[in-house]
């Protein structure tokens, strides 16, 4: 899939007011760009080939926000956000990266104290020298102090979308290059870690100087501190680090395997070459006595001279994929393609963007089999949901039925589970729904008994079919709530409830140590995009090889059966 040019677009928008606002510009204007950044990330289709006409005509885009995005599409920049770029100090902008301070309190430290960089605005801290400043206190303080451990906890790494929309953006470049003969990024990203240290780049050329010299003028490479003539360490515009290998093109399977890691999955793979006779490398399989090289153009080769057949990248842990290769035995992973629905979504009768019809019409044209609609429940109160919302969207939904053959369309909810394990509504009306998903969103801080208490008793719920987000994480911003796992996942093989595989990057909850789990116990799974708007739908990559990463087969989604099969799944009173 192509990087789309409206994440890029949001993404710059976003930028734009970020430096604005720290640059002392007119609020009005940051807010303006806030506005349209959220516009263009929801925006049902492409910007690219959009006139200024058509341009002015997606919501929040004025006539001069339009000018500057066609001036993105047609040149891949904005003038305006590269002078503020060079006018920021490095500085101020890493503070943005830290979740507590916005760009007003960024510029406020900066220009008070001079305690832009992070160590410094710890230092600050300790020694309570913001008290002084306008506004701050002991609470925002804590605030900040807080923000700051989990950026250093998440020790500055990128989320998995964030990481993965840059390097299909630099390995399009790359392919560009006429000297360059194949390239793909590895590293934990190409085994879809759900966090990324850095980018590692790789290109097949027999010129990797032609390659370097190309690579540092990419207008998304700022700086290239080191450059060599076949490595070279590199910082984006956004200041992730990369790292970019050039090797020729007849060992670039033996380099992709040896820089796709991870590094356990490598020394693994050398200890069975050993025992073989050979040493294993980045240039290639090699037998020791005579130096030939046995394998290196493709990996499969080097994996099959190894008496393995090929281990998928999001397998490369050393969990044991390596002896379920040589035995020939590695399981059939769930892939994207094999989704037939989605069953969790938002509209905006909550807080989602789209409307119903918009979100309907999304998922035809995903050519989805079922759709479930899951808005929030009564007790999320600032969402507002009432019973007669809920029927109001029931009857909307079957009349859009009529409407999209071939496309059934599930009501649902996403319950909201209370510490004592009870949930919104009474039974009666819970039986109404086709499907329910049952949501930790408040108490995170349980102790492990009573949030383990309180998990059993929602996946035993007759109405309930999926467990949501079942630790409610939020990577960098809030730990996993804590429960006997085991517990959970047994009553919910048991009771008949699948457990949630959220696609959103910042969650991927339940992540794939978990997940592992859980298929171990027999548990099956909804992977679902949680989404909030159109373009979240596209999410369900990530959740994918989350469960890639799990080891779960297709088998075992139930948004991979067909319409008869999870229908009578959801109805649990069908299953006796
Ligand atoms: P990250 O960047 O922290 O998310 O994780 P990786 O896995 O991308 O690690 P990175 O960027 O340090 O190195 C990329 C790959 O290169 C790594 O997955 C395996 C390989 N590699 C790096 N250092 C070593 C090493 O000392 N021994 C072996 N066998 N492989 C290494
Ligand atoms: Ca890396
Ligand atoms: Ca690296
Ligand atoms: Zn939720």
């Amino acid at each position: 899939m192509p990087p789309s040019t409206n994440d890029v677009a949001a993404a710059a928008l976003e930028e734009l007011a970020e430096l604005v606002s720290i640059t002392g510009g007119d609020p009005y204007r940051a807010r303006a760009y806030e506005k349209a950044a959220r516009a263009v990330a929801a925006y049902p289709s492409e910007l690219q080939g959009l006139d200024a006409k058509a341009l002015d005509r997606v919501p929040s885009v004025g006539a001069r926000i339009a000018a500057k995005l066609q001036e993105l599409l047609a040149t891949g920049h904005i003038g305006e956000l590269d002078e503020l770029r060079a006018s920021v100090p490095a500085g101020v902008r890493s503070l943005l990266a830290v979740p507590g301070p916005g760009p007003k309190h960024a510029r406020q430290l900066h220009e008070g104290p001079g305690v832009s960089p992070v160590p410094q605005l710890v230092d600050a801290l300790s020694h309570e020298r913001l008290r002084g400043l306008r506004g701050w206190g002991p609470t925002s303080e804590a605030r900040l102090a807080a923000a700051i451990r989990q950026l250093q906890e998440a020790g500055g790494r990128l989320q998995l979308g964030v990481a993965l929309e840059l390097a299909e953006q630099l390995v399009a470049m790359l392919r560009a290059v006429p000297e360059v003969s194949d390239a793909a990024y590895a590293g934990s990203l190409r085994r879809m870690c759900e966090t990324i240290g850095d980018i590692d780049l790789l290109a097949a050329s027999t010129a990797p100087d032609a390659v370097m010299a190309a690579f540092a003028r990419f207008p998304l490479v700022a700086e290239v501190p080191a450059l060599g003539t076949t490595k070279a360490m590199a910082r984006t515009t956004s200041g992730v680090h990369v790292d970019l290998r050039v090797v020729a093109p007849g060992v670039y399977g033996a380099a992709l395997l040896y820089f796709t890691g991870s590094k356990a999955h490598n020394i693994h793979l050398r200890r069975i070459a050993q025992r073989k006779g050979c040493k294993l490398s980045e240039y290639g399989l090699e037998r020791i006595e005579d130096g030939t090289i046995v394998a290196a153009r493709t990996e499969a080769e080097v994996y099959g001279a190894l008496g393995c057949a090929f281990v998928p990248p999001t397998l490369r842990e050393d969990r044991g994929e390596i002896e379920a290769a040589a035995a020939g035995a590695l399981p059939e992973l769930v892939r994207t393609d094999q989704l037939r629905g989605d069953l969790h979504t938002h509209t905006n009768l909550t807080d989602g963007l789209a409307s119903l019809e918009e979100m309907v019409a999304a998922a035809r044209a995903r050519h989805y089999a079922y759709f479930g609609v899951t808005d929030h429940a009564p007790l999320l109160s600032m969402q507002r949901m009432t019973r007669d919302k809920a029927l109001a969207q029931r009857a909307a939904l079957r009349r859009l039925e009529k409407d999209t053959p071939g496309l059934r369309l599930l009501h649902g909810s996403e319950l909201n589970i209370q510490p004592d394990g009870s949930l919104d509504w009474d039974d009666a009306f819970l039986a109404g729904f086709d499907v329910l998903v049952a949501s930790v969103h408040s108490a995170f801080s349980l102790d492990e008994d009573a949030m383990t208490r309180r998990l059993v008793a929602a996946v035993e719920h007759p109405a309930v079919n999926i467990l949501g987000h079942p630790t409610a994480r939020s990577i960098g911003h809030r730990p996993p709530i804590r429960f006997d796992a085991e517990a959970v996942f047994t009553a919910a093989a048991r009771a008949g409830t699948a457990l949630e595989i959220n696609c959103f990057p910042d969650r991927l909850d339940l992540n794939d140590e978990l997940g592992r789990l859980a298929l171990d116990l027999g548990a099956v799974f909804a992977v679902s995009s949680d989404a909030h708007a159109i373009r979240h739908l596209d999410n369900l990559r990530y959740g994918i090889a989350t469960a890639q990463r799990a080891w779960i087969p297709a088998e075992r989604v139930i948004n991979t059966w067909p319409l008869d099969r999870l229908e009578r799944f959801l109805d649990k009173r069908d299953r006796g």
